[in-house]
């Protein structure tokens, strides 16, 4: 193949969010405008890094992969990348390519050097929905902030991009070689079976015979819904064909382009087939549901972890793995060297770190913060509230791992008991966490799709508000006079401890003296509009009210209580626009 260069211009809005460049279908498939942001990237990294370089591409499946792919293959060979590994259909979870990056040894001895991950995640797909890009480091994890904006600063200039003429579209349907001759010298595209690389990894990190044995018990049942992600290809072959669970105990785990029409988001609102079976919801009717259920988002790096008739809050749920690692996982059993959670996380976590002496950090929503702490050895398991749970095996958070965990807490706290007449549920463990731990009562709110201007213009508002604590606290205690004052209030910014960088307005937090909290953030994931995150969080010590519906219990503090109360009056104005 030859090299041409290609003239372009800028596209406005290419700054990669939380987790990567997110937009519409539509947005993506504009000449030149995936071309650009990948030239950005390789300009970020710099010629030395990708001239030679082993690249991994692919994703969770969604529609307008296959397409990238081929367009991706094409520029890293004219940017002079030595190696691109494909897994086989495009499809890697975002959990596997970082296994691959940190694992996988190719035929030549070669080791991977980076990712572009082809996912918009929790995001649905299809023609009109969203498609989306991000870059992986060689530790496997997220691009640092330092990286991304550098790659945003790029877009803006960029002049041309390079591309491979007269190189032929790979077939990524078959696993093998194809080698390329270019200007300089071979250029091999490798693909390779998109799980077995993960397969091993997990292998090596739990006790599969304990899990198997759990599985295996009649009184275990079990069911796990891929909301047609990538997660399916994962599933099958560590679910059924390594532990042996029931074939039917798999739900929507065939991948899909557009993931059957549904949003791939495993939440108590988008997995609704999951939750009906697990005997949650309104309108349920299920009469007998499994012990436990699991589900996973679009490229299976978010998990919900249910049980009957049950559910985990995902903050819960990492303190709860934290506090089980070291006795239910071989990987763990020299110990934790510390934990970690996002900052709206709720504080479970933190409690489990004091109880157990264990270093703790509170970081910035999206993953790439974990992985610093990681990579210095300070840090071992970590999570977030929007159902993110991971460790230090990889860079990025793992849906798939999540789940072993909590079959292996199950295994472990059932391994003399699986004869028995009942098993430790799911619920029972949680509820024992809570009679040792206190619970903290937790909820988050999302305002989808607000206008962006609006929205803007809130958190503006909810800033200013913080130096008058006094007019704060009068609003709420006009609402309920039972709940403790707010005592401070910032907007949450984090010093790297490792590398010593700063990231400010990381959320607007009101803190009371009791420990709850409320705090705000402008999600930057969406691909249009904005859309506003409230977290709510309370605090319980005493064991006789550890029992309440969360709702129920947070009620004093969220905002419909607010905007209800007499004294509290409210004006807003959309200019007769769309925000009417
Ligand atoms: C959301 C979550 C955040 C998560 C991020 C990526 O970000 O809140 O915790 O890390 O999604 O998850 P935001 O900025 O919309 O709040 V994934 O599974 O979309 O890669
Ligand atoms: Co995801």
């Amino acid at each position: 193949f030859k090299v041409s260069r290609v003239e372009t211009t800028p596209f406005d809005g290419q700054k990669p969010g939380t987790s990567g460049l997110r937009k519409k279908v539509k947005v993506f498939k504009q000449p030149h405008y995936l071309e650009n942001f990948v030239q950005s990237t390789f300009n970020a990294l710099g010629a030395d890094k990708v001239r030679g370089a082993t690249l991994v591409v692919s994703g969770d499946g969604r529609y307008y992969s296959k397409e990238a792919i081929q367009i991706i293959i094409k520029m890293a060979a004219a940017n002079g990348v030595r190696r691109i590994w494909v897994g086989q259909n495009g499809l890697l979870s975002t959990p596997a390519v970082s296994a691959v990056i940190r694992e996988r040894v190719g035929h030549d001895g070669s080791k991977a050097n980076g990712a572009f991950i082809l996912t918009a995640s929790h995001n649905p797909g299809g023609p009109h929905e969203d498609f989306g890009i991000k870059y992986n480091m060689e530790n496997g994890g997220p691009a640092p902030e330092g990286i991304t904006d550098n790659i945003y600063s790029n877009t803006t200039t960029i002049k041309e991009y390079l591309i491979a003429e007269g190189l032929p579209d790979v077939d990524i349907s078959q696993i093998g070689l194809t080698s390329f001759g270019g200007p300089e010298g071979q250029f091999d595209v490798d693909v390779f079976d998109s799980a077995s690389d993960y397969v091993k990894l997990m292998k090596s990190i739990f006790d599969f015979q304990s899990i198997k044995n759990l599985l295996s018990s009649p009184k275990f049942t079990f069911c796990y819904d891929a909301l047609h992600g990538v997660a399916g290809a994962y599933a099958k072959r560590i679910f059924v064909e390594e532990l042996g669970a029931q074939e039917n105990s798999l739900l929507n785990c065939v991948p899909k382009e557009d993931f059957g029409g549904g949003h791939p988001d495993p939440n108590l609102t988008y997995a609704k087939e999951l939750v009906a079976r697990m005997g949650l919801g309104k309108t349920n009717t299920e009469q007998d549901p499994p012990e436990f259920g699991a589900a996973a988002d679009g490229d299976a790096d978010r998990n919900m972890v249910l049980g009957k008739r049950f559910f985990v809050t995902p903050s819960d749920s990492v303190a709860i793995i934290a506090a089980n690692a070291v006795q239910s996982i071989p990987y763990f059993s020299g110990g934790l060297k510390g934990v970690a959670r996002s900052m709206p996380t709720s504080a479970a976590l933190d409690v489990v770190a004091k109880n157990l002496n264990l270093k703790f950090f509170e970081v910035p929503t999206g993953w790439k913060f974990f992985g610093n702490l990681m990579d210095a050895g300070m840090c071992s398991v970590c999570g977030e509230e929007s159902f993110g749970t991971g460790s230090d095996h990889i860079r990025e958070k793992d849906g798939i791992w999540a789940v072993l965990a909590w079959m292996s807490i199950l295994a472990y706290k059932n391994k003399d008991n699986l004869e028995g007449d009942k098993l430790v549920s799911v619920e029972d463990i949680v509820r024992q966490h809570w009679a040792t731990y206190g619970r903290h009562y937790y909820t988050r709110y999302d305002y989808e799709n607000v206008d962006a201007g609006g929205a803007k213009e809130l958190m503006a508002y909810l800033v200013k508000l913080q130096s008058s604590l006094g007019e704060v606290n009068d609003i709420i205690k006009g609402i309920r006079s039972d709940v403790s004052n707010v005592v401070n209030a910032d907007e949450f910014e984090y010093k790297d401890p490792v590398d010593g960088s700063i990231s400010k307005h990381q959320g607007i937090r009101y803190l009371f003296e009791d420990g709850s909290r409320l705090v705000f953030r402008l999600s930057g994931t969406g691909s249009e509009g904005a859309t506003i995150r409230l977290y709510i969080e309370q605090y319980e010590k005493d064991s006789s009210k550890i029992g309440r519906d969360s709702q129920d219990a947070l009620a004093p503090l969220s905002i419909k209580n607010l905007l209800s109360s007499p004294k509290f009056t409210f004006c807003y104005d959309a200019l007769h626009g769309v925000a009417g």
